[in-house]
């Protein structure tokens, strides 16, 4: 039978099969690696249980790597939502890891600065996150409290998932998105036992036929030991003009290297010196 993993707590799954039911799985062995969103054949093994049997190639995958172990977010989606907001104080850096990440992965990136009812806080945080803005990543201010009508747009026929920080109000978005689906998914969990393993993990609703977002857990790191060192300036979309042989060496790696166009062009203003912070951190 085919599926799609609804839900991802460690090494048990929700899966929904083609006619709207939903198996709990778990995969067999040590074999991990399942995403939400992944796309599987599965086995029957009881009513509405199953073991995973393989997994079906991935259009995208999302994940954040340290130098020890992977940490895989969603699979085959579309887009990234990377959800702010003014109080609590979110880190800028994880901003920037995120549109690196989703540019590594070939993914579009959208900005939100929720809780703009907040209006004092969201001025500051608007000034900071301008840079982004410049940098060409669409900025959507919202309060997910008051108005969600405003992210509609940006979602249709996309697979989105929210990424960010605890606290910053991606479940609101979901609980504004789909007001019913969120207290209806909660039954199916508690009714399967699958909710009962973990209450930090991911989960994919359905908006309309082709648009799909998924809520995952708060991070509050997002390592990028995955990409290696030529991708990751490539990563930096403000710093393309400047690759590609444009350095007096051709191994330059952009730290330190005399002749370095990269270089040339920070010290001249054209890039933002938060950006080559962490261009430095990530390639030093
Ligand atoms: N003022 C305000 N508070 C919000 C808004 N959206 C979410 N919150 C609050 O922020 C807190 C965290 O929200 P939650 O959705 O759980 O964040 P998550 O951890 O990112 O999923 C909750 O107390 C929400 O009520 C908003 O638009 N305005
Ligand atoms: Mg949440
Ligand atoms: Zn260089």
């Amino acid at each position: 039978m085919d599926g799609q993993v609804v839900a991802a707590f460690g090494r048990h799954f929700e899966v929904e099969t083609a006619d709207g039911g939903i198996v709990a799985c778990v995969t067999r062995g040590k074999k991990g690696g399942v995403a939400c969103g992944d796309r599987l054949r599965i086995e029957m093994t009881g009513p509405a249980q199953g073991v995973i049997k393989s997994i079906e190639p991935r259009a995208s995958l999302l994940f954040r790597s340290d130098e020890f172990r992977e940490k895989i977010i969603a699979a085959n989606v579309t887009q990234i939502i990377i959800v702010v907001a003014a109080q609590p104080s979110f880190y800028e850096d994880l901003v920037s890891r995120c549109l690196l990440a989703a540019e590594a992965a070939g993914l579009k990136a959208l900005i939100i600065l929720n809780k703009c009812d907040l209006e004092q806080e969201t001025r500051a945080a608007l000034a900071q996150l301008q840079l982004y803005r410049d940098l060409g990543y669409p900025l959507l201010t919202l309060s997910a409290k008051q108005d969600i009508s405003p992210l509609r747009p940006y979602l249709r026929g996309e697979t989105s998932v929210l990424v960010g920080q605890s606290g910053m109000g991606k479940s609101s978005i979901i609980n504004a998105l789909l007001p019913e689906v969120q207290a209806h998914t909660r039954e199916i969990s508690q009714a399967l036992n699958s909710g009962k393993h973990t209450t930090t993990h991911a989960r994919l609703y359905h908006l309309d036929g082709d648009s799909h977002i998924i809520d995952s857990p708060g991070l509050q790191e997002f390592g990028l030991a995955h990409v290696n060192a030529q991708d990751i300036a490539h990563a930096f979309v403000e710093f393309r003009p400047y690759l590609g042989g444009r350095c007096r060496f051709s191994n330059c790696r952009h730290l330190v290297e005399p002749g370095c166009a990269l270089l040339e062009a920070a010290a001249a203003g054209k890039i933002d010196p938060r950006r080559l912070e962490i261009y430095r951190k990530l390639a030093g």
